[in-house]
């Protein structure tokens, strides 16, 4: 029997998954959660990466004590964010987490000397503040000139286990440093950051094997013998990569959990003006494959109201009230800036909707429906864009990770984009992460098989869409919200 484990962290909780193949069936055992968040210090907001590394050896202990002597093990997190290491290997200062707001008004300064035209004709990647391109740039010069390698975070984590400094692709690619010609990184970016290609270490493809945890390590703690294999480290490429085939229809994904990354997987990328346009990226995936998506600002709008609220309700709760409560009563253009790390994103949404004359949500249903409607209302401005860019019409939206679970959320998806929504597995991005492995170790043949192996292993839950009356009023509203949120500026 062959053990594998995803060690899967997103920026709101972690886990260790063992998934298991028998009888071309795949079963998951989730050995260890953890919660994750960035905590704000003097202004500067930061990872708390010790804590994450010590969460992946207490999960591994907790699966050697379950009976598990032998395994291999991938690690995929959150993109952009990097680590800086000195020349002796040792970390050099804090993790700065992608909302530290250091990244304010860089993307103009940027513009100054680069345009975004070249820089997405180069890259193929959107345009976000928090791009590690923009982040080094913010960074203090003297501490990046002092760093002999920048690693990102699950980079650092696999260096932590085994010593071996890597830059995986699919996540690098998220730093828009990379030159999609050349698939390498670009030389105008890097001599703009005033960095050097030697500051990071070699490309490197999900499958390839990285070695085994080191002995210190092995002898501090009580931990199986793993063979570590890089993992597509980006969680949204193994989201990604987790999502079954959809019986022959044409289709997209959500993948659905602090972020929505609504998109399709392409075999080419499209960096064309019109997709810079609408700001689509082209993120490296697995297996020669593109990610091309775009990010919507996703259920970090309910963790914060949950988080304000004390954490009275849980996030099924959440959606229940929201479920009872008005609906389409107050709407927010949820990809605006104003939401990405706002002081306090109650008052944020309040002051949004009482800003363009809506009712002011109060209760934590009102708010929550007011972000669940706006949820649904931009994947369907979006899927539209989608269809428009890809010239490929969309019959089926597949959803997956945490977002899979809200029902609610699901069936207005449905109901808005008129389209069939399935939804599941919940847990795609450790299944993605798991799929790379049990096709290193050759349980499994390629990403197709591993597909086809997933969908019949995972409950995928069918959201038929119910008719909406006003939808078209709705459509109008939306546009309309979307429109005087430019004006405003
Ligand atoms: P990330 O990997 O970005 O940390 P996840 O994929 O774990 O995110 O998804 C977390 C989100 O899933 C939560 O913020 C919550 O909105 C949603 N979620 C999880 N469980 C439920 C549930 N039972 N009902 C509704 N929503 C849920
Ligand atoms: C989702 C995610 C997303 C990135 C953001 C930084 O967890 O990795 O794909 O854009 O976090």
């Amino acid at each position: 029997m062959n053990y594998h484990i995803a060690v899967d962290i997103g920026a709101s909780s972690g886990r260790l998954v063992l998934g298991t193949l028998a009888d071309g069936s795949l079963s998951l055992e989730e050995i260890h959660r953890f919660g994750n968040g960035f905590t704000e210090r003097d202004g500067s907001c930061y990872w708390d990466i010790d804590y994450l590394f010590g969460e992946i050896l207490l999960g591994l202990q907790k699966a050697k004590a379950a009976g598990i002597t032998k395994c291999t093990l991938g690690i995929d997190t959150w993109a952009v964010d990097y680590v800086l290491l000195d020349a002796e290997g040792n970390r050099m200062q804090e993790v700065y987490a992608y909302r530290d707001r250091r990244t304010d008004g860089v993307v103009e300064e940027v513009a100054k000397l680069i345009s975004p035209e070249t820089v997405y004709a180069k890259t193929g990647i959107q345009q976000l503040t928090f791009n590690t391109l923009y982040q080094l740039y913010a960074h203090s010069r003297e501490e990046l000139a002092a760093a002999d390698q920048i690693l990102l975070v699950p980079d650092y984590l696999y260096y932590r286990l085994c010593g071996r400094k890597i830059i995986e692709v699919t996540n690098a690619s998220t730093t828009q440093l990379l030159n999609l010609d050349e698939r390498e990184f670009d030389a105008d970016l890097l001599a703009l950051l005033h960095l050097k290609r030697e500051q990071f270490a070699a490309l490197t493809e999900p499958g390839e094997v990285l070695g085994t945890i080191s002995d210190t390590l092995m002898e501090q703690y009580d931990l199986p013998e793993c063979e570590l294999i890089c993992a597509a480290t980006h969680d949204t490429a193994s989201a990604v990569l987790g999502v079954p085939v959809p019986n022959g229809r044409s289709s997209a994904y959500i993948s659905s959990g602090t972020w929505s990354l609504l998109g399709v997987e392409l075999e080419r990328p499209i960096n064309t003006p019109a997709a810079k346009e609408a700001n689509y990226t082209n993120e490296w995936g697995a297996y020669g494959t593109y990610r091309f998506l775009k990010n919507i600002m996703g259920l970090w709008l309910i963790q914060e109201v949950r988080r304000l609220d004390g954490e009275r309700y849980s996030f099924g709760e959440l959606a229940e009230l929201a479920g009872a409560a008005e609906g389409f009563r107050s709407l927010i253009p949820c990809n605006d800036p104003r939401f990405l790390n706002p002081d306090n994103m109650i008052e944020e949404i309040r002051q949004a909707c009482a800003g363009s004359g809506q009712p002011v949500p109060q209760t934590p249903g009102e708010l929550a429906r007011c972000i669940f409607d706006s949820l649904a209302l931009s994947y369907r401005s979006y899927l539209e864009e989608l269809e428009q860019l890809t010239g490929r019409p969309v019959e089926v939206l597949q959803i997956v990770g945490g977002g899979a679970n809200n029902i609610l959320l699901c069936q207005l998806t449905a109901d808005i984009i008129g389209r069939e929504v399935l939804a599941g597995p919940v847990e795609s991005t450790a299944l993605g992460n798991l799929a790379v492995q049990m096709i290193q170790t050759g349980s499994v043949a390629d990403i197709h098989e591993a597909r086809g192996i997933i969908g019949q292993s995972f409950e995928i839950k069918s959201y038929t869409p119910r008719p909406l009356p006003e939808l078209d009023e709705l459509l109008v509203r939306w546009e309309k919200l979307h429109a005087d949120a430019v004006k405003g500026g």
